[in-house]
């Protein structure tokens, strides 16, 4: 069987037209000069390039005046950072964000209040010993980076989202009234920060990148608990994307280096792509002249349903890009007392920038405009507000986004297994108090 026609498919073409002129973020970035600094000055740090080692378990005390306490914290966790208060723990690997906690904040989300999906513990991290390794019959000169060698550098800083396939998972469930297995999450597995690292594409021109090369996969340092064959846990996208100038080997986030939970040293960033694409503690990229098929991508990666028919070898419908989606920043549910209050939320798209978003007070009957604020970065989100006076009662809150390529949130979202990419408009309950 050729690979060619079954890689011909339509999403990847998709995907490969899909590909915007990303607008670098480079005034808001970063300067090398102050993210040496911080790496200098950090505690236990030996010398510049000698990151400190991840810090013991819930060691740290958090800098978020909001934490005065933690969260509790599951027996065995796989996350090494302080739980803020509030936040969601579904499982040893996960913690979801409590959009209550976006309530008038900045645009990005600090790094302790990134939702946090590890499938395993964040394996350790020496700078003398780490490599990353690009390999495969796609490059002409296999080669390796030290820690050093790649912070050396040049460098960019993009501000986007990473946002979990499963975000919304539990919405089918509702909608469905049926379970799924895989963290429940609502809305909060997603967040946006400011990235900094080397375009992939200048660890290409290293290795120099042949013209025929179709596929990258991305190998973490961590085992696929899912994968039987004890493989690391990977991604793949096609060369395009890897290509694409805000394709990035990470090591800062929002100006400080990679925390052990969100991939120190290096994770990958693929701007708008899964959260599974954006693989955290990399050790190996290997470019193919031939499509890379995991199983991963084949069974996991996929929408599987009926309104999803497979196109074989793929399970189901390979997922690439995120959809539209808003969340208000409320606790689920909300209790307000009867007073004006500045209703708050964000909406994002993983295909563009959102241009507009309507509002429904009224469980979905009438529909009103919210007022969107700056900055609205494609890839990222927008923040947005809305007047609400209201009288005591229940309500059901609703928000639909527009991104600027006409996609938007429907109503009603067909099944899939998995659980991924619900896009659908959702009921936000809010009690309103006398
Ligand atoms: N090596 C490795 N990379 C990984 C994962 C993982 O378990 N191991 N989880 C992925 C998934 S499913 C998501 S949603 C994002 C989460 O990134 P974050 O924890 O920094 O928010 O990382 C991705 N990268
Ligand atoms: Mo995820």
């Amino acid at each position: 069987m050729s690979d060619e026609n079954l890689f011909d498919q339509e999403d990847y073409l998709q995907a490969r037209v899909d590909e915007y002129i990303w607008q670098k973020s480079s005034d808001a970035g970063i300067s090398r000069q102050r993210f040496l600094q911080i790496l200098a000055t950090m505690v236990g740090a030996t010398a510049i390039g000698g990151l400190a080692k991840p810090a013991p378990a819930h060691s740290q005390t958090s800098k978020s005046n909001l934490s005065n306490s933690s969260a509790t914290v599951t027996k065995g966790s796989r996350i090494l950072k302080p739980l803020p208060p509030g936040y969601i723990s579904h499982s040893k690997g996960t913690l979801e964000m409590n959009w209550e906690a976006m309530y008038e904040r900045g645009y990005l989300v600090p790094n302790d209040w990134f939702y946090v999906h590890n499938r395993n513990t964040p394996p350790p991290f020496d700078p003398s010993t780490w490599r990353l390794h690009i390999q495969g019959t796609g490059v002409s000169t296999p080669c390796e980076f030290s820690y050093d060698e790649i912070i050396a550098m040049p460098s960019i800083s993009v501000t986007c989202a990473i946002e979990c396939a499963a975000n919304g998972r539990r919405f089918f469930e509702e909608a469905y009234n049926k379970p799924l297995s895989g963290t429940r999450w609502r809305l909060g597995a997603i967040g946006v920060a400011e990235w900094t690292g080397v375009p992939l594409s200048i660890l290409f021109e290293r290795a120099r990148l042949k013209s025929t090369a179709r596929d990258v996969l991305v190998e973490g340092g961590d085992l696929d608990s899912l994968d039987s064959k004890q493989s690391k846990f990977s991604s793949v996208v096609p060369i395009s994307k890897a290509l694409a100038d805000n394709s990035l080997l990470v090591y800062a986030m929002n100006g400080e280096p990679l925390p052990p939970d969100h991939g120190q040293p290096c994770r990958a960033l693929f701007p708008g792509w899964g959260g599974n694409a954006n693989v955290k503690w990399i050790e190996r990229i290997e470019v193919s002249e031939t499509p890379i098929y995991t199983q991963w991508v084949l069974k996991q990666m996929v929408l599987v349903g009926a309104d999803y028919p497979a196109i074989s070898p793929y399970k189901g419908k390979l997922i690439t890009y995120q959809n539209v989606k808003s969340a208000f920043e409320l606790a689920w549910p909300a209790t307000l007392a009867a007073k004006p209050y500045l209703l708050r939320g964000r909406s994002w798209s993983g295909k563009g920038k959102i241009v507009r978003v309507e509002v429904s007070l009224d469980g979905g009957k009438t529909w009103q405009f919210a007022r969107l604020r700056e900055p609205n970065f494609p890839f990222a989100w927008v923040r947005w507000d809305i007047e609400w006076n209201p009288v005591p009662g229940e309500y059901s809150l609703q928000a639909r986004a527009t991104d600027n390529l006409g996609n938007t949130q429907p109503t009603t979202v067909p099944w899939n297994d998995f659980g991924l990419l619900y896009g659908g408009v959702v009921s936000h309950p809010v009690t309103v108090n006398s």
